[in-house]
């Protein structure tokens, strides 16, 4: 891995240095969540890329204009197409570099695989954000590097903005998301149970998939590298706690496929009982959240209460793209032949025997084609549009106006 530093945000990772123009473009934030996820997936499949770490102008100008959503990571491919959505880019980029695969190729274990990433990227968002935004020092802490690291060189200084930008992640995905003095105590118990989970299992194995990496892997980057790892009050806890986790963090984000060319077809064992938990709260809390959530959406609620983990999450916000989670999940679920379908069936029945219900109901998202990659090109954006994303970038509670275009294109 070569790493060169061109100017400030921009640096070139590449494994063999092909002509610069031919490379891919990915677009991040250090601090994020998703950021994290993909970039240990492009490191380990060794796909080599130019990293722009974004500033707040670009996301407007640039990613926002060209994916439709103010979100990273987002990839230009090296013919000009533009991917987002790390779910969708995996799968994408799977398809164009199949060597050492990261999805299972048992289709059951697929569909499981593809079940914990989306409970990965959705569920364990909450806590994520309560441990960043809700506790002073990692607050200031990330207010400091938003300021510095996103928002600076804009018409306002960036620290003034960085004020603002903490205040809104606070009112959208704490409050918002139903974090209140009663809601507290089971919040840090997702995490704590989680380290314990991947605890056991990286006892017996180096990954989580097994020998090697797999999607399940950098699924779990997400919440555990740039938020758990590093915000200074969770981190400090999965030092104390979960050592095994801490140094599993630094062993994938330095994995690389071919040093485990031997051992590619590794699959996850998810019938050992140290994914119990796992499941159960998949099986118990997120799906059925899931549900009520495409049923609010399909009512045009703006906000509904959910009870889970024996609390009531009051007024949290309806959330168009999670719709999309559950559509593409059931579309997977449906898609199974009926013994990869029995497969699926014993392992979760086995945790709760109704977990399959929550897939019954077809809502739709009216979002499959706006999120189809590539992305097909934009209309131009609107001074005013820009003005007031600016301020309140994309949020998911509302189907993305901007891609909304994107289907009239299509
Ligand atoms: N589902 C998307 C989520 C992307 C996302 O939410 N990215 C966050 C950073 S982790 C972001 O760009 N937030 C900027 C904002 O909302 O203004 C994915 O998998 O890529």
């Amino acid at each position: 891995m070569h790493l060169t530093f061109q100017k400030p945000g921009l640096a070139i990772c590449v494994q063999s240095r092909p002509a610069e123009s031919s490379l891919p473009r990915v677009y991040l934030m250090d601090i994020s969540y998703f950021s994290g996820k993909f970039e240990s997936y492009l490191r380990y499949k060794e796909i080599p890329f130019e990293r722009i770490t974004v500033t707040h102008a670009q996301l407007l100008n640039t990613v926002y204009a060209k994916t439709g959503l103010m979100k990273v990571p987002v990839m230009q491919t090296a013919d000009g197409h533009w991917l987002s959505d790390t779910s969708p880019m995996i799968a994408f980029l799977e398809q164009a570099h199949p060597s050492a695969p990261v999805l299972p190729a048992d289709p059951a274990r697929r569909f499981l695989a593809l079940l914990i990433e989306d409970y990965c990227d959705e569920w364990l968002w909450r806590p994520a954000m309560y441990y960043r935004w809700a506790f002073a020092p990692d607050r200031a802490l990330n207010r400091l590097r938003a300021g510095r690291e996103i928002l600076s060189g804009g018409p306002l200084p960036g620290r003034w903005l960085a004020y603002y930008f903490a205040a809104r992640q606070y009112l959208v995905f704490v409050r918002g998301d139903g974090v209140r003095r009663e809601t507290r105590p089971t919040i840090e118990e997702l995490y704590l149970e989680s380290l314990s989970s991947l605890s056991n299992i990286l006892r017996e194995q180096p990954f989580l998939s097994g020998s090697a990496p797999g999607l399940v892997d950098f699924a779990f980057m997400g919440p555990m590298f740039r938020h758990f790892s590093i915000d200074p009050t969770p981190a400090s806890i999965m030092r104390q706690r979960a050592p095994e986790v801490y140094e599993w963090v630094a062993r994938l984000w330095n994995a690389r496929a071919s040093s485990f060319r031997a051992r590619w077809t590794s699959a996850p064992r998810f019938d050992s009982k140290n994914w119990d938990a796992i499941f159960l709260r998949i099986c118990r809390d997120y799906l059925p959240y899931l549900l009520q959530n495409a049923r609010a959406f399909r009512l045009g609620r703006r906000r509904f209460d959910h009870a889970s983990g024996g609390v009531l999450f009051r007024r949290l916000r309806t959330n168009a793209y999670r719709v999309l989670c559950r559509e593409r999940l059931r579309e997977s679920y449906l898609a199974l032949a009926s013994a990869s379908k029995r497969q699926v069936d014993r392992r979760l029945n086995a945790i709760d025997p109704h977990w399959a219900e929550t897939l019954e109901e077809d809502i739709a998202s009216g979002q499959q084609d706006a999120y189809e990659l590539p992305h097909r090109p934009l209309p131009p954006v609107g001074y005013l549009e820009k003005a007031w994303r600016f301020l309140g970038g994309t949020p998911r509670d509302r189907p993305a106006s901007r891609l909304k275009q994107n289907n009239i294109l299509h």
